[in-house]
């Protein structure tokens, strides 16, 4: 039995690929694990039988037997320790790609999510426009830091791992609502390729397909 992940019935972001079930469905993809998905309403995400699986009634969750998880930090780090492909096989290495994952999720998106927070959730208020600044300084502080260490290698640690997916991920959320990343050559021609990968793009088509009504097959 496959898999089965849940994503918003009606996408806020129009299917632009923001919403974090397309983090889970580039580490299906990445492994090669077909997957089911169920669907869910924002009321339906607040009842019982969402809630029970996952206690801020969010998306996504992933049910697999008689596993169940919330997270997507979560379920990519579980994705990656049972499949081949998203982890190296070195025991220090594998540490190092599985602490990129909370960095993208712990260090990186805090401000990311802080800037979006303020121009969606609180643009009528007087502070917002005064702040902005030192919202934005406090995402390039961690762009420049993130970009010195990437250098001019392709991937955050050797090979492409969970790490990389979940820090392009990441730096995705920004890349749609600003110009920042630009700033940073190396760190857009990361997230460049890491679009390019033939498993995001299929996670992205699936995702997108949910919105626009097309088939598609997880
Ligand atoms: N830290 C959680 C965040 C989950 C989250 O924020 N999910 C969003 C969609 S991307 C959601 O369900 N938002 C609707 C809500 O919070 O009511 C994770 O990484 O899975």
């Amino acid at each position: 039995m496959n898999p089965t992940i849940t994503a918003f019935e009606s996408s806020p972001d129009r299917g632009r690929g923001l919403a974090r079930d397309t983090r889970i469905r580039w580490a299906l993809e990445e492994v090669g694990q077909p997957y089911e998905v169920r669907l869910v309403s924002f009321k339906a995400m607040r009842q019982a039988a969402h809630m029970a699986l996952h206690p801020f009634g969010q998306i996504p969750t992933y049910e697999e037997g008689d596993l169940r998880l919330f997270e997507s930090g979560a379920i990519v780090l579980h994705l990656a320790e049972h499949h081949v492909g998203l982890l190296p096989d070195d025991a220090h290495a594998r540490m190092r790609a599985i602490a990129w994952m909370f960095a993208a999720l712990n260090t990186v998106e805090p401000p990311i999510l802080e800037r979006q927070n303020a121009k969606l959730l609180e643009r009528d208020k007087p502070w917002t426009e005064q702040r902005m600044p030192a919202v934005e300084d406090r995402i390039r502080d961690r762009l420049h830091q993130l970009s010195n260490r990437l250098g001019d290698a392709a991937w955050l640690e050797g090979a492409f791992s969970a790490g990389d997916l979940m820090m392009v991920s990441v730096l995705l959320r920004l890349k749609a609502s600003s110009d920042m990343l630009d700033e940073y050559p190396n760190l857009a021609a990361y997230v460049a390729r890491g679009e390019a990968r033939p498993a995001y793009k299929r996670a992205f088509d699936a995702q997108l397909a949910v919105f626009t009504g097309q088939s598609s097959t997880g």
